[in-house]
């Protein structure tokens, strides 16, 4: 696989990992995720307001749970963060 389809298929691989079989993450999952697996590029998520602004946010339906395609949203939401930062220290 290329360096993208290797990481396309990481992203799916951490999202289960926290998700498990039902394929959603609930609020303590995302923090969990976030808190593990983001932790160079955003700050860790501690109390719960910052925690519960952020995932109303990510949950596009509404529906208390996000699912891959809101967590890819995140995902693309953070890299191009990351990407517009690293331009501005070039
Ligand atoms: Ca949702």
């Amino acid at each position: 696989m290329s360096d993208l389809e290797t990481s396309m298929v990481s992203i799916i691989d951490v999202f289960h990992k926290y998700s498990g079989h039902k394929c959603h993450l609930k609020k303590a999952e995302l923090k969990d995720l976030i808190n593990h697996e983001m932790r160079h590029f955003i700050k860790k998520v501690q109390d719960d307001e910052t925690l519960g602004q952020l995932f109303s946010d990510l949950d596009r339906n509404g529906d208390e749970k996000i699912n891959l395609r809101e967590f890819m949203t995140f995902i693309a939401q953070v890299s191009s963060a990351c990407h517009d930062l690293s331009l501005m220290h070039d």
